[in-house]
């Protein structure tokens, strides 16, 4: 595991120290990857330092990122003592331990990660896609079948959830888990991305339910 060299984020010693006691979240605002660590550390009540990195202009590939990411990805949860944890599945485990996010039970605790290894496998890649290259159609030339195929496979993964979601008011145990906070982060936006949310209306309902969380925060908006 990478341990970061602390060569960005500020001079001065106190910035020093600050960093020192706290979490760094290296992000860029519009992914629903970070966003899904942004929501989990909302909702464990747990202070972090904010750093966006720029992965439009590449940012992302620069030798003090890569220090902290091997491939060169967001989201990366610096922690206090500098380890890096990378790909969001991984760090909502480490960081939601013991929480009411992640629950005990074994079955429970599968349950959870299936939902979440679905999420990577139909989701982000799928619907994530779409709603990249529609956001950024300049950054990379997209083919309209490639449109095509995305529509109907994350038409299909929403099918699904909606199927559990017409039943439950979360997807595992009815408690509110990590797996609807990694779920919810690219599907509440499915619609930049052109999927038609308007025929699941108990997705609505659960994006509803999510968004009244105390501790919820829109994708758009920095944390303070
Ligand atoms: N499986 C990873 C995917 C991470 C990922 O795709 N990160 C994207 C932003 S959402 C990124 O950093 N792209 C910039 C690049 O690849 O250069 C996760 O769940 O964290």
């Amino acid at each position: 595991m990478p341990r970061c060299v602390r060569s960005e984020g500020g001079s001065g010693w106190p910035e020093r120290l600050e960093a020192a006691r706290m979490w760094t979240l290296y992000d860029f605002l519009e992914s629903g990857n970070g966003y899904k660590v942004r929501l989990t550390l909302r909702e464990l009540g747990r202070p972090f330092i904010y750093r966006e990195v720029d992965i439009l202009r590449g940012e992302s590939r620069e030798p003090w990122f890569l220090e902290k990411s091997l491939v060169g990805q967001i989201p990366v949860l610096e922690l206090d003592d500098g380890t890096c944890l990378s790909e969001s599945t991984a760090i909502l485990f480490h960081i939601a331990e013991g929480s009411p996010l992640l629950p005990v039970g074994q079955l429970s605790r599968t349950r959870v990660l299936q939902w979440m290894c679905f999420e990577q496998t139909h989701v982000d890649g799928v619907i994530s896609r779409a709603r990249f290259r529609r956001l950024h159609p300049e950054a990379i030339p997209t083919r309209p079948e490639e449109f095509e195929a995305w529509w109907a496979q994350g038409t299909q993964a929403l099918s699904v959830l909606s199927e559990r979601l017409s039943r439950h008011d979360y997807l595992v145990d009815d408690q509110f888990s990590l797996a609807d906070i990694a779920l919810y982060a690219y599907v509440h936006r499915a619609g930049e991305g052109g999927l038609d949310l308007a025929a699941f209306p108990a997705l609505r309902a659960w994006f509803a339910r999510i968004q009244a969380r105390p501790a919820y925060l829109p994708i758009d908006q920095t944390p303070a």
